[in-house]
């Protein structure tokens, strides 16, 4: 209770930052975009991980809050980083309580105009799980927040229990492929046969697909191989303050 009461205090306090984890083209070997990843510098307690505060802040509406100051902060950020890199888009997670509240569209809307950037250069993550939670409801959100210009990505994939003939319904621009799943490449055959149909289901109804977790250049050279678009993870960058990223490679 003591640490939801900090945590609500956080974004006035200027306690939560935001670090940028690039997300890298295949062909180019450019970073695309940058996904945001909220932080947290408790006075006390030091840096706390996300793993902890954003299950903490889902167990409220605290989610929504901190939600939309992670997307004020981002869409303003991002317009610096894009002056390095003119075409550099942005992702933002999204968790189930905020795809479920009622002013979501608008406050995605609000945060793109007051930073002035192109709602075509925000990308929100859903989970899958989130998705399947109601089905039909997210399909509603995402129609949307697609209509708004935002693309949507599908975070996490390949750990719930959708099908992808499922999730290929819904208006998505991106499909993130998991961590443990890249992190069996070139052990399992299977999860290699396995990636690469997945990534032809999904370049058949245009999607991108990206490969997270990628720490070795075997898995790289693999999931090029495979036909994937891109690619992030702690080989390609780790995650770091706006001011320290690498936008370069
Ligand atoms: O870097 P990593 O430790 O950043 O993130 C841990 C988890 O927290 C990941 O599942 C990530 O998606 C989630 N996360 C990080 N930032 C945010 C955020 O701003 N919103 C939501 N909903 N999840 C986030
Ligand atoms: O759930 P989501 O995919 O949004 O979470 C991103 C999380 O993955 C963050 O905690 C981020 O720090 C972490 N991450 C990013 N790249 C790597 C990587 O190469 N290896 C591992 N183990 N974690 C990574
Ligand atoms: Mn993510
Ligand atoms: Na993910």
């Amino acid at each position: 209770l003591r640490l939801e009461q900090d945590l609500r205090a956080a974004p006035a306090l200027g306690q939560l930052w935001l670090a940028y984890q690039p997300i890298v083209d295949l062909r180019t070997g450019r970073a695309t975009a940058v996904e945001g990843l909220a932080r947290w510098n408790h006075p006390r307690f030091g840096a706390i991980s996300p793993g902890e505060f954003i299950p903490l802040a889902e167990e409220s509406d605290l989610i929504n809050l901190l939600g939309e100051h992670v997307l004020r902060i981002a869409t303003e950020e991002i317009i610096d980083l894009r002056a390095r890199n003119s075409h550099l888009g942005l992702t933002v997670n999204l968790s189930v309580r905020q795809l479920d509240h009622d002013r979501l569209v608008p406050i995605v809307r609000d945060a793109t105009l007051v930073a002035g950037l192109p709602p075509g250069a925000l990308c929100l993550e859903i989970t899958e799980s989130a998705i399947m939670r109601d089905p039909k409801r997210a399909a509603s959100t995402l129609t949307a927040l697609r209509d708004m210009g935002a693309q949507l990505a599908i975070d996490d994939f390949g750990t719930g229990y959708s099908s992808l003939a499922q999730l290929l319904t819904l208006p998505l621009d991106m499909l993130k492929i998991d961590q443990t799943f890249t992190a069996r490449l070139g052990d399992s055959r299977d999860a290699e046969a396995i990636l690469k149909s997945v990534i032809a289901m999904a370049h058949a109804v245009n999607l991108t697909v990206v490969a997270e977790g990628v720490e070795t250049e075997s898995q790289l050279g693999i999931l090029r191989a495979l036909g994937c678009d891109a690619a992030q993870g702690f080989h390609l960058g780790r995650p770091v303050a706006a001011a320290e990223l690498d936008l370069s490679t």
